[in-house]
This record gives C-alpha cells, structure tokens and sequence, in this order.
C-alpha cells in the first residue's frame, strides 16, 4: 500500500512542476560574428530560446557554406527537433535542405533569404525588405545631391540576398536619375575592416571626383568614414554616407556629423524566429515570409532617435 503511493507521487510531481513535455532541442546555424549587428542577432535568438525553454544547439560557421552544410547535416544526425538556418548566401541549399525535410525537422530561416525551386523546403523566412532598404537609400542620396553626382558602392558579401537586393533596390531608383553614376563599386564583405580597405582604394583611384558612398551595411560605412579621415577629407561633408541597419554606433557616427543616414535592418528577431520554430514544430504551416519593416533614420533624426536604438 505504502509502495504505491510513492509511486503516484514520484510520478505526478514532475507534472505538478510543470515538467510535462520534455525540451525542444533547436539547431541555429549562424553565418559567423562578422559585424555586431550579427552578434546582436545571435544574441536575441539565444535569449528567445532560453525564455521558451528551449535547449538551442549553436554553431558558427566562421563565414563559410559547407561550414553551415555540416552543421545542418549534424543536427540532422542529433535528430534535433527544429533548425534556425542564416543562410550565408542565396543559392546550394536545396540538396542539404532536402535532407532536413526527409528527416521532417522544421526549418526556419532568418534575415537572409535563398533560392530554391521548391519553397516547401523551408517553413518560413523571418527578414526585412532588402530591396525596400536600397531603394530607401537612393532615393534619400536622390534628393540630397539633387538629382547628380558620382557614389561609389562598398556591397555585401558576394552571393547573399541583402547584398543583390539593396543593390537591386538602389539602382532601380537611379535609373530614374541619369546624371547620378556608380563609378566604383566592390564587396567589403559586410565588415569594418574590408570595407576601410576597399574605400581607400576607390580614395585612391578617384578621389576628391567621389561625391557620395552607398554602404550595404553600417559596419561598412565605419571603416569607410575612417579611410576618408585618414585621405584628409571629411565624411559626411565632403562625401555624403548613405549606409543601412541603424546600428547604434551609425548613430552615434551621425551625430558626430560622419554619416548622413542610415536605412534601419532590425536584428533582433529572437522573438519572432521563435514563436515561428514553435509553430512549425507543432505543425502549423506559416505564411512563407514574416516581413520585418524597417524606418529610415537621416542625420537630423539622430539625437532624438539614439535613446530609442538597441543594438
Ligand atoms: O545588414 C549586415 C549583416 O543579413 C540582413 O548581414 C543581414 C545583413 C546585415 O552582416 O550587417
């Protein structure tokens, strides 16, 4: 008689705790740390996940694709429950991806989008608009040069969708302005440090003749803005800086007076990718793109705005 009542005990309690369905396991892939933008993506997604009480197994692929191959076909091996994919680049996903759905884990992808001939691959795609925020660029650069000058052009990482989309973005809107010319434009990778090179290089072969920078990203743009010092010159002034993300320290660059605006990109998406994990974990079919918007931050708008920034 005794025996059993320990036994309903033991057994009831772990439910009384509220410990009823064990832990989801989450596989994140993440591209690397190439800029704090990412850091602080990463950093939203673990913190999302610990909230839920899910076990996230992370791994960084140090800025390479067959990095993130392996880990995808590892959590495939741990038979985790769901997969948070930041796919590098557009395009090799489909083998592998077919893999993860033979296994039936649920994949979600976040900030970057792919290219793939069947979108049941996937189970959503949480990012912004690149295109919008290219577009958003240019037509902000339109108005300030009034319609003419040359811009040089520091892009992403070759291959990845922000990168094609907010040049995609930024040129449609200067097709409508003939006197306005890229006249250089090359990859700084997304980071700092490539960006500072590549931007010293186009000082070096154009000069005083540049009048404007698109970066495809604020990291970017801060390498750019210490090149541009060091050719004693004057960012913001002598070179107008259109830059994209909204980072804290692009504001702080603006009100500095180096940079002129900044189109927002939020990385704090551990919400969202979350909630979205949990739903396709459970079965639920989601709409195949969970829009992120993202506002446009000019220079006059730094000093009130920079309370506001998170990241
Ligand atoms: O703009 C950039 C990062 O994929 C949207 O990647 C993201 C971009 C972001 O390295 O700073």
């Amino acid at each position: 008689m005794r025996r059993k009542v320990i036994f309903v005990c033991v057994s009831v309690f772990p439910l009384l705790l509220g410990a009823g369905a064990p832990a989801k396991t989450v596989g994140f892939s993440q591209i690397g740390f190439e800029n704090s933008w990412r850091t602080a993506e990463t950093e939203s997604i673990r913190a999302a996940a610990a909230e839920r009480g899910i076990k996230l197994a992370f791994s960084d692929a140090q800025g390479k694709q067959e990095n993130q191959i392996k880990a995808i076909r590892s959590f495939i091996a741990q038979k985790v429950d769901g997969i948070i994919l930041a796919p590098i680049v557009e395009t090799g996903w489909e083998p592998v991806l077919r893999e993860v759905r033979k296994a039936k884990i649920p994949l979600v992808l976040v900030d970057r989008g792919i290219k793939v001939s069947d979108p049941s691959l996937y189970a959503t795609l949480i990012a912004s608009d690149f295109v919008f925020e290219g577009s958003e660029a240019a037509k902000w650069l339109a108005k300030k040069m009034n319609g003419k000058g040359t811009i040089v052009e520091l892009q992403g990482i070759p291959g990845a969708a922000p990168a094609i989309d907010r040049k995609k973005g930024f040129e449609e809107i200067l097709k409508k302005y003939p006197k306005m010319a890229i006249i250089k434009s090359q990859t700084g990778n997304f980071n700092r440090t490539d960006g500072k090179q590549v931007m010293e290089a186009f000082l070096k072969a154009e000069g005083r003749n540049i009048n404007a920078l698109f970066a495809h990203n604020d990291a970017m743009a801060l390498g750019a803005i210490q090149a541009i010092e060091e050719a004693g010159m004057k960012p913001g002034i002598d070179i107008l800086i259109v830059s994209i993300d909204g980072m804290k320290e692009a504001f702080e660059a603006m009100i500095a007076g180096k940079l002129n605006c900044t189109v927002e990109c939020n990385p704090l998406l551990g919400q969202l990718v979350v909630n979205a994990i949990e739903r396709a974990m459970a079965g639920e079919k989601l709409s195949k793109w969970i829009k992120q918007n993202d506002g446009v931050f000019p220079k006059e708008t730094a000093v009130s705005a920079i309370g506001t920034r998170k990241y």
